[in-house]
C-alpha cells in the first residue's frame, strides 16, 4: 500500500506547497523524527504522566521513544506497514501515545476514534478506511470494547488484528505482547507483506482525524506531518508552551483540540510534560494540577464553567496554572469573564477545527478582546474570507460565512470527491459552515453556524446522521433534528418526529432507546423527542429548521442524562 498524498486525499497545489516551505512553515519534520530528536536531546526528562490504573506511570522521552520503536517493530512483524489504517479508540492513557508514535514511525495511519463511539461509528471507520487493525481498551465506563471488536473482526474483511492496550485482552492480543525489540534484519513475517521500506516523508499523511460533520456519515480529515507539525509549532508560540510547560490532557486525547492546540503533541514537540487526566471533572483534575504543577490545559465551555464554579472553594493549590484554553463551542462573554477571578490564570479562547484553521486570542490581548472574541489565526498565511450567500466578500465588521485556506487547512476530505465539491471553493477555500464577523484588529467573533449540526458542549452532532437513524424506526414517517438552547451545554438536541398514519402512539423514550440500540455514541441520542403532526415549511416548500428551532422551549433547561461534555 502506498502512503502519502494520493488522489484519495486532495493536496495543496505545488505553488502553495513551495510557498509554505519557503516561508518556513513546513520544515520537513515528521512525528517519528521529532520524538527521536527530543529523546536524543533529553532522554531522562518526563514526557508522559499517566496517573490512572493501579500504579501511576511516568515515561521519559527515552522510554516513550523506545516503546514506540518496539511496538513499531511488532506491528511490522505482523504485516502492518506504510499506508495501512489502524482505528485507535483509546482513553487518556500512556498507551495512546506509544501506539500513535509507533504507527507514525512505520507510516501507518491512525484513524482517531473517540471512546464514546459505538458500533455504528467504528464499523464505518473500519469499513471506509479498510482498516487492518483496531486498538482498544478492555473496558471503559461499563462498556466492553472486546465484544464490539469480536463482531467487527468477523464482519469487516480487511480487519485482521485487534490489540487490547489496557486491561484483559480476552481472545485478542495484548498490546504489550506485540512490542518486540527491533532487529537489524527483518524476521520472517506471518504475512508476506514487506516491512516499511522507508520512513514516511514529511509530506505524507500522518493520520485521519474525524470531522464533526453535517452529513449522514462522518468525513475523514487527512493531515500530513508537515502541516500538523506546523500547527503545533505555531500553537506553542502563541500559547507560550516550552520545555518547562506541563500540559494536562483533560478532554479525550484523540480530539484535535487536546491533541494539537497546542495539546499533547504540541507539548511533546516542545519537550514539555504531558499529564493525562482520566476524566475532566474538578475532583479528578484539581489534585493532578497540584501534584504535577500543571501550567496549561484546554477545556470545552461547559467544563470551563464547572471549573470556575469549583475553583474558589477548592483545597487544592491551582496556582501553577498559567493558561486556560477554552474552545470547541462558543464561550459566552459572561462565562469568559469569570475565568480570571476564579482561576487566577489567563484565558485563551480557541476557535479551531479538525480540518485545520485554529484561532487564538493572544496572551497579551486586552482583557476585553480575550472575553469578547474567539481569536486570530495562527499563521500569517491563513487566508480568511467572510462572504455572503453568493460568496461575495463582505466588508470588515459584517457577519457572513467563514471561508479559509492556509498551510495547515486541508484541501479536501479523504475519499469524498462529491462532498469536497460542496465543502471547498474551486480555488481551495474550506467552507467552515461557521458564521462570523471580523473586528478591526482581525479578531474573529463567532456569531452562529450555517451547517446542519448541533454543537452539544463541544461535541458535534450531524443532524442528518441522527435523522437517518430515527427514520429507520418502522413507525416513523419523518424526522428533523435541531439544536435547542441548554443552560449547561449551550445546545442540546431535539428530534421532531412525525409518525406514520395509523401507527400506535410512541413515547419519546422509545425513540431514544431505538437510536441508542442502533449502536450510536450516547452523545448523539436526542436529548428530547417531540411528536408533531406536520413540520413547518418555508415559502418554497422546504422544511423550515429555523421554525423548528424557534419552537424550542424559551427557558433553557439543562439537558437530560448526558455523558461528560467533551468534543
Ligand atoms: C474543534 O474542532 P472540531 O472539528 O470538533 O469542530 C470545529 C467546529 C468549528 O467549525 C465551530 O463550528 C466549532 O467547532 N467551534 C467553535 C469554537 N471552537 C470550535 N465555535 C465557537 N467558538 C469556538 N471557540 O472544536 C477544535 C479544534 C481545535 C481547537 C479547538 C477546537
Amino acid at each position: 500500500m502506498s502512503a502519502g498524498i494520493t488522489p484519495e486525499a486532495p493536496t495543496w497545489p505545488q505553488e502553495f506547497a513551495d510557498r509554505y516551505r519557503a516561508a518556513g512553515w513546513w520544515r520537513g519534520e515528521t512525528f517519528g523524527g521529532m520524538l527521536r530528536e527530543r529523546a536524543a536531546e533529553h532522554p531522562d526528562r518526563i514526557a508522559i504522566v499517566d496517573p490512572g490504573g493501579p500504579t501511576s506511570r511516568r515515561w521519559t522521552y527515552g522510554e516513550l521513544d523506545r516503546r514506540s520503536d518496539h511496538l513499531a517493530a511488532g506491528l511490522l512483524a505482523r504485516g502492518i506497514g506504510k499506508g495501512d489504517k489502524v482505528v485507535v479508540q483509546l482513553p487518556n492513557v500512556a498507551e495512546f501515545f506509544e501506539t500513535v508514535f509507533a504507527l507514525f514511525r512505520i507510516g501507518a495511519l491512525p484513524v482517531f476514534a473517540l471512546p464514546a463511539h459505538r458500533e455504528t461509528e467504528i464499523r464505518y471507520f473500519c469499513e471506509f478506511t479498510e482498516a487492518v487493525a483496531y486498538v482498544i481498551p478492555q473496558e471503559l465506563g461499563g462498556f466492553d470494547y472486546r465484544g464490539l471488536a469480536a463482531k467487527l473482526i468477523d464482519e469487516v474483511p480487511t480487519l485482521k488484528h485487534v490489540f487490547v492496550a489496557i486491561g484483559d485482552a480476552g481472545p485478542f492480543e495484548a498490546l504489550p505482547d506485540v512490542a518486540t525489540a527491533p532487529t537489524p534484519t527483518p524476521t520472517p513475517t506471518p504475512t508476506p507483506s514487506p516491512p516499511a521500506p522507508s520512513p514516511p516523508a514529511p509530506s505524507d499523511l500522518a493520520f485521519l482525524q474525524l470531522s464533526g460533520g453535517s452529513t449522514g456519515v462522518p468525513k475523514l480529515i487527512p493531515r500530513t506531518h508537515d502541516d500538523y507539525i506546523y500547527s503545533l509549532r505555531g500553537s506553542n508560540e502563541l500559547c507560550a508552551v516550552d520545555e518547562n510547560s506541563v500540559y494536562l490532557v483533560a478532554l479525550p486525547a484523540a480530539h484535535n483540540f487536546p491533541l494539537s492546540s497546542p495539546g499533547s503533541l504540541g507539548a511533546l514537540y516542545a519537550g514539555a510534560r504531558v499529564v493525562l487526566c482520566p476524566q475532566p471533572s474538578p475532583e479528578t483534575a484539581f489534585p493532578l494540577i497540584e501534584a504535577e504543577g500543571v501550567t496549561i490545559t484546554g477545556l470545552v465551555p461547559p467544563l470551563a464553567l464547572l471549573w470556575t464554579e469549583a475553583a474558589p472553594s477548592t483545597a487544592y493549590d491551582l496556582s501553577s496554572l498559567e493558561v486556560l484554553l477554552v474552545g470547541g463551542a462558543k464561550f459566552s462573554e459572561e462565562a469568559a469573564r469569570r475565568v480570571k477571578p476564579a482561576l487566577d490564570c489567563t484565558l485563551q479562547q480557541v476557535f479551531g477545527m479538525a480540518e485545520g484553521l485554529v484561532n487564538y486570542t493572544r496572551l497579551d490581548d486586552s482583557a476585553e478582546t480575550i472575553v469578547t472574541t474567539q481569536g486570530r489565526p495562527i499563521s500569517p498565511d491563513d487566508e480568511i474570507r467572510v462572504v455572503d450567500d453568493e460568496d461575495n466578500d463582505l466588508p470588515v465588521g459584517e457577519t457572513g460565512h467563514l471561508l479559509t485556506r492556509g498551510p495547515y487547512t486541508i484541501r479536501g476530505y479523504w475519499k469524498a470527491p462529491e462532498h469536497n465539491a460542496r465543502s471547498f471553493t474551486v480555488d481551495g477555500f474550506y467552507r467552515t459552515g461557521d458564521v462570523v464577523r471580523l473586528t478591526e484588529t482581525g479578531h474573529i467573533v463567532v456569531e452562529g453556524r450555517a451547517k446542519d449540526q448541533i454543537n452539544r458542549g463541544g461535541e458535534k452532532i450531524a443532524a442528518e446522521e441522527v435523522e437517518n437513524h430515527i427514520l429507520a424506526h418502522p413507525s416513523v414517517h419523518d424526522a428533523n433534528v435541531v439544536a435547542e438552547p441548554d443552560a449547561y451545554l449551550g445546545e442540546r438536541t431535539c428530534a421532531y418526529v412525525v409518525l406514520r398514519a395509523g401507527t400506535e402512539p410512541l413515547k419519546p423514550a422509545a425513540i431514544r432507546k431505538f437510536v441508542r440500540e442502533r449502536g450510536l455514541a450516547a452523545y448523539k441520542v436526542p436529548d428530547r423527542v417531540e411528536f408533531v403532526e406536520v413540520f413547518p415549511h418555508t415559502g418554497v416548500g422546504k422544511i423550515s429548521k429555523k421554525d423548528l428551532r424557534a419552537a424550542a422551549p424559551r427557558t433553557p433547561a439543562p439537558a437530560t442524562p448526558s455523558p461528560s461534555p467533551a468534543p
